[in-house]
Order: C-alpha cells, then structure tokens, then sequence
C-alpha cells in the first residue's frame, strides 16, 4: 500500500522500512558504481604540461591531475577504494611538506633528477621506481633535474574517508630536514632474503622507501621463460613488505606483470578493485563487454567484481603492467572472492 501516510510518518520518525531497501541493500553480488575505464597518456601529458606552464606551486599544493571515473565523480575517486592522478613538477620547483593519514605511493612515469624526502629520508626517482609514502608520514618533493618529472600518484583516500579517519597536517616550513641517510629503506632491506637484524617493523608498512625499477626488471628478467605464471595475469609478482612477506602497506597491493607476446588471458573476477598504469608494450583489457585498449603510460581501472581478461596484441614484444588493489582490506576482513569468469565481447 504505497499510498499508506504511514510512510510519510516514518520519514519525520527517522525511520524507514526496511522491505522497501532489502534488495539495494543485500544484493545478490556487488554492483560497483565505478566503471571500466581508461585514461589516455596522449591526451592528458600535453594538459599537464600547459598546466605547469601556467600554474605554480604557490598556487597549488600539488600540481596533479585527478584520474576520475566517470561512475565516481561526488566524491572524485578512480574505483571504489583508491585513487589515482598524475603529478608534474619542473626542475626547480618544491613542493610543500604535509602529512595524512592516506596512505600513498607514486610510480615513476618520466624524468630523473627529483626525490620525495619522507619522514626525513630523501628518496629518489627514476622511471619505474615505485616509492612508498605511508600514511601519516611527512613529505615533501624536488626537482633538481633537467627536464619535466611525471608521476602516477596512487592514494587510499577513498577507503580511508569512507571510514571517516582523515586526517591532514601541513608541515610548519615548505621543506622537512633530512635526518637520515638517502634512500636508507631501500639501501637496507631491497635484498629479498637478507634482512638487517638490528632493525624491529615500527608499525604496518614496509620499510622498502623505494622499490626501484632496476630491480624490478631483474627479477622479470631472471624469471624469463622459466615459468608459464598464471592464465588470468601471465608473470605477475606482487612487492613485499620483508617483514612480513605480505602487502607493502595495509590497504594496497602492487604487483608488476609481463604478458608475454601473444598472450590471450583467462577470465576472471573478483572482490578486488584494480588500476594499471602500463609500463610497456600495448594490448588491450575487456572488462565487462568493454574494450580497453591501451599503451604505454595509459591508467586503465578494473572495478571490483567485473569480468575481466587482459590480452598482448603484439607477437612479438612483451606488455609489462604496473597495478595496484585492495586486496588487503578485502583479506583482512575475509571479503576476499576470486572465480573464472567470462567478461564477454
Ligand atoms: C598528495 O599528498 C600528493 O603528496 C599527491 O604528492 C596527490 C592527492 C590527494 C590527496 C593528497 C603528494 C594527492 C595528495
């Protein structure tokens, strides 16, 4: 009885009936508001430089261009849980020292010359390099190189305001001093089995300040052809924390993979949110009946639960992806769903 004034009355009690709810509430599976999406590299570089060129950082803390999804614009996100953008900064500039609770990491696009000094560390940046900033730690970024420094800007904002434990500080000078050693946590621990005795975990994440790409492309090399790796991702190796073996931060997982030539993945889906940012090579992902295509520098997101499989066109060179998910949060609280799946198209 839609006409019953007893509804009307609900409204003012702060009330509502839940038979009318059940189904948005307790879907049969998860429907992300967030769609496939890709963005191109092509387009948006030439609008990163025009805005370095026309906007300082006294103007902006961050000169960065939001990766928005087109199904998660209020608040701005790039899937359900985390966040992506791309940062430019030119030779000469810094940018001012803060602190949140997000936890964040940049991945290395373009450029050399730059560092990010965290929590006192200078840590610096090279083209594939992934450097971690965990939550609440200080950092600030600069550029003493030559030419313009690109960046992929991963964050977990998303989750963490959900969760309504935001907080922010800015730093009371633009820059922090340098305490320690430069690039001490990658110096210290990037040795796989070889860990610093010394040295106790102070708190979650890994003390790995920078996972650089050098060693990245040794561990994908030296792998090469001995493994078939798995049907849905090909070689796909995910960063460790080496205290624990497990994700480098709480709330996000990075993971590198080589499609080889050729490569036509399996289908699959689960819980997880992804994004990519494709290091090399080209190919195409079909999500959910969606085809996207994409090359090098592309961001491309994967929302949780769509169908998905990846695909190399090229037969004769390698495709190698960057990505980042959620796969900690759904792990820890045992959300984690994973099948094969057929996305379509
Ligand atoms: C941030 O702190 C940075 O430190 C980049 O470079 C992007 C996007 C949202 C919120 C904080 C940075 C950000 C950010």
């Amino acid at each position: 009885m839609t006409d019953d004034p007893a509804y009307k009355a609900l409204e003012n009690l702060g009330a509502a009936p839940l038979w009318r709810f059940y189904g948005n509430l307790f879907p049969a599976e998860p429907k992300s508001r967030a769609v496939p999406y890709r963005w191109s590299w092509q387009n948006l570089r030439p609008q990163l430089l025009h805005f370095s060129q026309t906007l300082s950082l006294e103007e902006a803390e961050r000169r960065v261009l939001m990766l928005v999804n087109p199904g998660l614009t209020d608040p701005p996100a790039t899937v359900n849980t985390l966040y992506a953008g791309l940062q430019i900064i030119l030779p000469g500039e810094t940018a001012q020292a803060h602190r949140h609770t997000s936890n964040a990491f940049r991945f290395i696009l373009e450029g050399s010359g730059a560092w990010t000094t965290v929590n006192g560390e200078r840590v610096f940046m090279a083209p594939g390099d992934l450097l971690l900033t965990p939550g609440w730690h200080w950092h600030d970024h600069t550029h003493e190189g030559t030419d313009p420094m690109i960046w992929l800007d991963a964050l977990d904002y998303p989750l963490i305001n959900a969760l309504e434990a935001g907080f922010y500080e800015k730093y009371p000078q633009r820059l922090q001093p340098v305490t320690r050693p430069d690039d001490a946590g990658s110096r210290q621990f990037l040795h796989g089995r070889l860990t610093p005795t010394w040295l106790a975990p102070e708190g979650p994440n890994s003390p790995i300040t920078r996972y650089t790409w050098a060693e990245t492309q040794r561990a994908l090399d030296a792998i090469a052809d001995s493994a078939e790796g798995s049907a849905v991702d090909g070689i796909v190796l995910e960063y460790t924390n080496p205290w624990t073996g497990g994700p480098v931060m709480p709330t996000i997982g990075c993971r590198v993979q080589r499609l080889r030539p050729g490569f036509d993945g399996a289908g699959h889906q689960q819980t997880t949110s992804q994004i990519f940012s494709v290091v090399r090579g080209a190919g195409a992902t079909i999500v959910d009946g969606v085809r996207l295509d994409w090359s090098q520098h592309d961001t491309f997101a994967i929302p949780g639960w769509a169908s998905y499989r990846h695909v190399n066109t090229s037969g004769s060179d390698d495709a190698v992806l960057f990505s980042y998910n959620d796969e900690p949060v759904m792990r820890s609280l045992g959300l984690y769903r994973g099948q094969s799946a057929d996305p379509g198209a």
